[in-house]
């Protein structure tokens, strides 16, 4: 028995991956092994759960990717989807529906999500100044803005963060900042953007999130909410001055989009609405408070720890403001996964590509899950190499489970005439219950 037992349904969410690339081992550690295991599980319990997950396609990491392979933020799109859904398949993540953000039934969602929250004058509106590329007549997002680090003063950190030394930054922070498209200086103009009042939200995300998940939430999860609480939330804009992404619902914004982190996490809800018309089921059993009941549906997020504040202070806020909608029962993040004693990079090509591996370790899809399993930097970061992938298969996988198979089948054969029959009645009572108890062990 466990305490999750106790409710109706369950809702399992994997992030969804930003479709500007193709998806390596890290990610399956992070987000996608930990769900599938969890799911494959409560299925075999014969619980009511759905499995969700798809394509982010909107923001910043498209039109980047699609400027620099020279095609459109829709080809880009296109081309990843489909094969990142292929590699889910191959590793056998076996999600109920692997839906995408582009889809109509989303942006619909999202624009009435927004407009929810605007009826009920919960955005606060600001005019501010931000960086303007004149040459491509263009507000420019954070991470199309270069600069030296007024920290570190590495050159070539973006308007968001510098990677050299991790500050977080802001674009009007940067020393000499130049536009990514012209290359040029950028100058400043007024914009207008919607904000949602995290610090409004403040006294209530203490309540539920700090005194309510004490002791239930993972270290480093509970660590890291803990810390940007105590820092103090400030105000966070949910639109922007792009031309690729999800139209913000109102006449006076025209040309502006919705910030892709408000609409990526309600993908998780729009994707339960399109298998719930395929399925012929009810997707609000799924996400909405029943009854005025205590919660009967179980919701959790499984994501990778750079995700963390975006799902655990600012969808749980907005599905607060929303005030239909069940919250996260629990948020599993993991830590990172490193590849021979570096860190996984796209940019510098330190991965181990899910694509390749189907090419060149045909049908070993199975060995992969093992051993990222055995490894998955649950507590903190960890660490896979090719010598550990090969000795985990030849010691655990062949020799132990192997072993144990062969030896299970030709005792079976040679007392029972290959046939498992009889009950456990047959079996010394003692280790019945020993074995009872692995199971208690495992499922927790
Ligand atoms: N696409 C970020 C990422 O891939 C983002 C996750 C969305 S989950 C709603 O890391
Ligand atoms: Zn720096």
């Amino acid at each position: 028995m466990s305490e999750l037992d106790k409710y109706k349904r369950f809702t399992v969410t994997s992030a969804l991956p930003y479709a500007n690339g193709p998806l390596h081992i890290g990610h399956l550690a992070g987000a996608y092994i930990p769900a599938d295991i969890f799911v494959r599980h409560m299925r075999l319990k014969k619980k009511d759960i759905v499995y969700i997950c798809g394509s982010d396609e909107h923001g910043a990491a498209i039109t980047i990717k699609a400027k620099k392979e020279g095609i459109t933020p829709k080809e880009i799109i296109d081309k990843y989807h489909t094969q990142i859904k292929t590699s889910f398949e191959e590793f056998g993540i076996s999600f109920d529906i692997y839906h995408r953000t582009s889809s109509a039934i989303h942006h619909e969602l999202s624009q009435e999500f927004f407009l929810n929250l605007y009826n009920k004058g919960e955005f606060i509106e600001k005019e501010s100044e931000q960086y303007y590329d004149e040459e491509f007549d263009q507000f420019l997002a954070d991470r199309y803005i270069t600069g030296t680090c007024p920290n570190c003063h590495n050159e070539g950190a973006y308007g968001d963060q510098c990677e050299k030394c991790g500050t977080s930054l802001n674009p009007l922070d940067l020393i000499n900042p130049k536009s990514t498209l012209s290359g040029k200086t950028p100058v400043l103009r007024v914009t207008k953007h919607w904000y949602l009042p995290l610090d409004k939200y403040q006294p209530w995300l203490e309540e539920w999130l700090i005194e309510g998940k004490r002791n239930k939430w993972k270290t480093n999860v509970y660590g890291q909410c803990s810390s940007w609480l105590k820092a103090g939330l400030q105000p966070r804009s949910m639109t922007r001055d792009l031309d690729w992404g999800i139209d913000v619902p109102l006449d006076e914004a025209k040309g502006k989009k919705l910030y892709v982190w408000l609409d990526a996490p309600i993908g998780y809800i729009s994707a339960t609405k399109q298998w719930a018309l395929d399925k012929g089921k009810d997707w609000e059993q799924y996400w909405k408070k029943q009854d005025n009941t205590e919660d009967d549906s179980y919701l959790v997020h499984f994501i990778g720890k750079d995700n963390i504040v975006f799902h655990c202070i600012t969808f749980p806020s907005i599905l607060h403001a929303h005030g239909e909608y069940i919250l996260p029962q629990n948020v599993p993040a993991n830590e990172f996964l490193n590849l021979e004693g570096d860190k996984l990079s796209t940019s510098r090509n330190h991965a181990v590509w899910l694509h390749e591996y189907l090419e060149e370790f045909p049908g070993k899809q199975d060995e992969l899950r093992y051993v990222l399993t055995s490894i998955l930097p649950e507590t903190s970061d960890s660490e896979f190499t090719w010598k550990d992938y090969q000795a985990r298969i030849n010691n655990e996988l062949v020799a132990i489970l192997g072993n144990f198979v062969n030896r299970v089948m030709i005792l079976m054969h040679k007392y029972y005439n290959g046939k498992v029959e009889g009950s456990s009645a047959l079996v010394d009572e003692n280790l019945n219950q020993q074995i009872a108890a692995i199971y208690d062990d495992v499922e927790q």
